[in-house]
């Protein structure tokens, strides 16, 4: 059904794997020969940074050259009904009636294999359904964020001036994982300082030969300038990832994460399935541990023993 591009069986499965409802699995089994084709490309930041607008504008060059186009925005903190956008996304909405354009949004709500996992699930649906772009914006923040951005083939990384200190912070952890920085409010003053301690800590850091350096694109993504240097900078890092000295290994890394992430959502959410069929649940559990009482490890052991009990019933 999916891979006839039938949408509404696309977007029933991608609800179903945001609330962790049992069997996606089946499915998943099914679509996963049909993925590998769409290229995904993250794009992170601190909050408010224009990642949306970014998104908003890369949609756009993506529907001119005739691609179609997938959007997840993966928002960890605020609750929101299923598939409905963020204020700030409103933007995205004039795409809503583009049938080339599918956008989800992900909230941790029922996410219970994990958001990162659930989030890779969903794009492969995307990628199933012959989208030839997958866009997943993130707030660069926490773990979650960082393993979203692993499994994206390119990943953006905007900051904008007047960061302050933050800027080190935020870079630190991002570093590692950006293949392409936007320096987006570029009209603001500041964007040169902001380039040129990016630049530094690049140097620093060094080119290793052969390896990627990540271009600094400088945008004004309000107005779409910028736009097509960005564009130019993901597909000379895909020209990068398909060469034949790299390709493979950084294939085989990418689904190295993904297996990692597979395996402790499947056992995330087996342990907290046994954990609930306890009456009363983790408290009730928690409430004979002490030192008087029961110790963790063994308590550990035996949840885990029973999880893995069930898992191999359900087989
Ligand atoms: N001055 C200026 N403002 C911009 C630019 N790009 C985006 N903005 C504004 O910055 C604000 C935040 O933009 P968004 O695209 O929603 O930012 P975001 O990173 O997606 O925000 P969150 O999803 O909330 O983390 C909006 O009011 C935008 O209009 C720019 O290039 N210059
Ligand atoms: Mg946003």
């Amino acid at each position: 059904m999916i891979l006839s591009g039938s949408v509404r069986a696309a977007a029933r499965l991608m609800r179903d794997i945001e609330d962790g409802m049992p069997g996606t699995d089946v499915a998943l089994k099914e679509l996963y020969r049909h993925t590998g084709r769409a290229r995904v490309i993250g794009i992170t930041g601190s909050p408010g940074a224009g990642k949306s607008t970014i998104c908003d504008q890369l949609i756009k060059a993506y529907r001119n050259d005739g691609k179609k186009v997938g959007v997840v925005a993966v928002d960890p903190s605020s609750p929101y009904s299923g598939g409905a956008l963020l204020g700030d996304r409103i933007r995205m909405q004039e795409h809503a009636t583009d049938p080339g354009v599918f956008i989800r949004s992900m909230a941790t709500r029922g996410n219970l294999g994990g958001l990162s996992a659930s989030t890779c699930d969903v794009i492969k649906v995307m990628d199933a359904m012959g989208c030839d772009m997958v866009l997943v914006e993130t707030v660069g923040v926490g773990q979650d964020e960082i393993d979203i951005a692993r499994a994206a083939h390119t990943t953006i990384v905007v900051l904008i001036p007047g960061m302050g200190d933050d800027i080190q912070a935020i870079k630190a952890g991002l570093l590692e994982v950006a293949d392409c920085f936007v320096v987006n409010k570029a009209d603001r003053d500041g964007a040169d300082k902001v380039e040129r301690e990016l630049r530094v800590m690049l140097d620093m850091r060094g080119a290793r030969k052969g390896e990627w350096t990540p271009p600094i694109v400088r945008m004004v993504a309000l107005k779409g300038e910028g736009i097509d240097s960005l564009k130019g900078a993901v597909a000379q890092h895909g020209a990068f990832l398909a060469d034949d000295t790299w390709a493979g290994a950084l294939a085989v890394q990418r689904r190295k994460c993904e297996l990692v992430e597979v395996i402790r959502s499947k056992l995330r959410i087996a342990v907290d399935g046994v954990i609930d069929s306890y009456a009363g649940g983790i408290d009730a559990i928690s409430a004979e541990l002490g030192p008087g009482g029961r110790d963790p490890y063994s308590v550990a052991d035996e949840l885990i023993e029973k999880a893995i009990e069930s898992l191999s019933e359900k087989k």
